[in-house]
């Protein structure tokens, strides 16, 4: 069994730890925490790379030492270096670190002097004062330590982004309501680079009265328990009213954390602030070379010792001669290099979206009739949709027969007399165990649209759940696989494939990949869209929608899309009308032509 990419980031994370925790060189403890956050994000296998003979030392933040240990673990099962380290400290100081405001030096002191080495553990001797007796650690801190144990256990982890945007964007418009006048109230952090899960909101803020907004935070109805409430951070606890079913173990809620910071320096302080950590280490060493340092409140020359503060992000990253990083971007992998190099993709946005090409109604497990899923598609501006429900061998969700659905082409063309954008006839056809369509070839021949997913036996092992998705793709009438992987954030996991296997099929039989943008899903995830746009393969944002309110869902599916670089020419529902027709009417593969024609030739990766 060959280590997975998120496995070997762990145990460098796990290493980085511990060396924080025997005092060891900063710069080592960064250099594995910056491989493991790199290790995350690679679109290929590190494992197979290594079999491949791949040379590692190009990777951002792989040098010599970490290729090194790569290379041992892959061909060992084992890393050295990791074992003796772990060895030499107390069992169980991992597992403490996992508690928010537990550092390492903390959790080895922990561990040596009270021999804990659990959460339980902590929160016992947070209760009954053996931990506020330690030495550097006091009541404050140790309080403090258990109303975290108390806030993590109740919240269950990271928050899907489904659930963390809405929660913070009614927060925001409540402090627009009711809290003092505010020049600036925006995201930040990991919410604002619309990763997929947040572990806390950052709001950042620029007002008059820095005091009142943090009172105002705190006096929300959805706020539970504060957690910080002071002149230049205000941090709370929300309710969530609406959690998705990821989180259920407890009432689930969301740490907010506010900071204020005045209108001509706050430009340092949302830079700073949105991150990602790795993407500002990477700025910092790239300032450092030019003799200026950063911080979150402006830009100081390392030899005059002279603070330059910044009104906006743009002013703050143009001091350094890089033009304004989207947020999405920020990852601290090759942002900066194309930054400097004048190569930054000019992202896709949500108004480039032409049409909508996975909607059900009711006549499947839709939630409305198919009139008000095609009102909600024409209220968005969209130019064309795809009705596609169920088909028939989905008998939960209400699949349709043949007969159910030549019944509803008949009835879209009727509907389509009154409608001024393109109507299409569409099916979200099974795919079978073994690769077969659940419907007849002559009825996914009659289609303008087919989206094949998987929806059953999705623990086939890897060869054969590849072969049954490129069993699919070499059938001439699919023209988007939907939700490759059919994860379900924090429900399920994804299926297991051959990702670069799939996408060359992808590729070879002229079959679109789907970036479903519900929020329980996301899927492409944004690293496998961000390979399959490198290799060329047209990318389809669809909502995959139940309910007409879903619809405007897309953004974000256009998130995932710019997390993996994503320009317009890259997505295929931002093509015309008659430009995609023209898609969808070329028989595969060849229609590959016509999507590459407006754009979209393979690019190239970056390794
Ligand atoms: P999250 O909350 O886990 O989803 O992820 P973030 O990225 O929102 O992380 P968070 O809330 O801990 O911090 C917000 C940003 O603040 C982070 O993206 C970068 C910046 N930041 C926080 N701590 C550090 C640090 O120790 N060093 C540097 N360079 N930046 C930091
Ligand atoms: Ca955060
Ligand atoms: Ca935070
Ligand atoms: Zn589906």
């Amino acid at each position: 069994m060959q280590p997975a990419n998120d496995e070997i980031a762990q145990l460098f994370e796990n290493l980085g730890a511990l060396l924080e925790m025997k005092g060891d060189s900063v710069f080592k403890i960064r250099a594995y925490r910056r491989a493991a956050e790199t290790i995350r994000q690679l679109t290929f296998p590190l494992a197979q790379a290594v079999h491949d003979g791949r040379k590692l030392t190009g990777i951002p933040g792989i040098g010599k030492a970490i290729s090194d240990k790569i290379h041992e673990l892959v061909t060992t099962g084992k890393v050295q270096t990791y074992e003796r380290t772990r060895a030499e400290l107390p069992a169980g100081a991992l597992d403490l670190l996992a508690i928010p405001g537990i550092g390492p030096k903390t959790a080895m002191l922990i561990g040596a002097e009270l021999g804990i080495s659990s959460v339980e553990g902590v929160e016992q001797a947070a209760a009954d004062g053996r931990l506020a007796a330690l030495p550097r650690m006091g009541q404050r801190a140790a309080d403090s330590i258990l109303r975290h144990i108390r806030a993590t256990r109740s919240m269950g982890g990271r928050t899907p982004i489904g659930d963390a945007l809405p929660a913070a964007e009614a927060v925001i418009a409540a402090l627009r309501e009711r809290g003092p006048e505010t020049a600036l109230l925006t995201p930040a952090g990991s919410l604002r680079r619309w990763e997929e899960t947040i572990g806390d909101v950052d709001l950042v803020a620029v007002t008059p009265n820095p005091e009142e907004l943090g009172r105002a935070l705190t006096a929300l109805p959805q706020v539970r328990e504060t957690l910080v409430n002071g002149p230049r951070k205000t941090s709370v606890i929300l309710s969530l009213d609406r959690p998705s079913k990821a989180q259920d173990d407890s009432a689930p809620g969301l740490q907010i954390d506010l900071r204020t910071g005045e209108p001509g320096a706050i430009g340092a302080m949302l830079q700073y602030f949105t991150g990602s950590q790795q993407h500002n280490i990477r700025l910092r060493d790239f300032a450092n070379r030019m003799g200026l340092s950063l911080n979150e409140y402006g830009i100081t020359g390392i030899e005059s010792g002279q603070m330059e503060t910044f009104a906006d992000e743009a002013a703050f990253y143009a001091r350094l001669g890089l033009p304004w990083i989207p947020p999405e971007l920020r990852a601290g992998m090759w942002e900066l290099e194309a930054a400097q190099q004048g190569r930054l993709p000019q992202l896709v946005e949500a108004r480039h979206l032409r049409g909508d090409l996975h909607i059900h109604s009711d006549w499947s497990d839709g939630s409305d009739p198919i009139e008000t899923m095609i009102e909600a598609a024409a209220a968005l501006g969209y130019e064309y949709m795809a009705l596609t429900d169920h088909s028939q061998g989905l008998g939960v969700a209400n699949g349709l027969t043949p007969e159910r659905l030549a019944a509803q082409k008949q009835v879209l063309g009727e509907l389509q007399q009154r409608f001024g954008l393109r109507i299409l006839a569409g099916s979200e056809v099974d795919i079978r165990a073994d690769g077969r369509m659940d419907f007849p070839d002559e009825v996914l021949a009659g289609l303008d649209v087919v989206v094949a997913s998987v929806h059953n036996a999705m623990s086939q092992d890897s060869p054969t759940m590849t072969r049954r998705i490129i069993r699919a793709m070499e059938h001439p009438s699919v023209t988007i696989i939907g939700h490759l992987s059919t994860r379900l954030l924090g429900q399920r996991p994804p299926t297991d494939f051959d990702l670069e296997t799939v996408l060359q099929a992808a590729l070879e039989t002229g079959t679109a990949l789907e970036i479903n943008a519900s929020p329980a899903r996301l899927d492409l995830r944004d690293t496998h869209a961000y390979r399959a746009r490198e290799m060329g393969i047209p990318l389809v944002i669809n909502t995959d929608s139940h309910h007409h309110s879903e619809l405007p869902g897309g953004r974000f599916g256009v998130a995932v899309a710019r997390r993996a670089w994503c320009e317009p020419r890259h997505i295929l529902n931002t093509l015309p009308l008659s430009e995609f027709l023209r898609f969808i009417q070329t028989p595969k593969p060849g229609r590959l032509r016509i999507f590459q024609a407006a754009g979209a030739a393979p690019s190239g990766g970056n390794v």
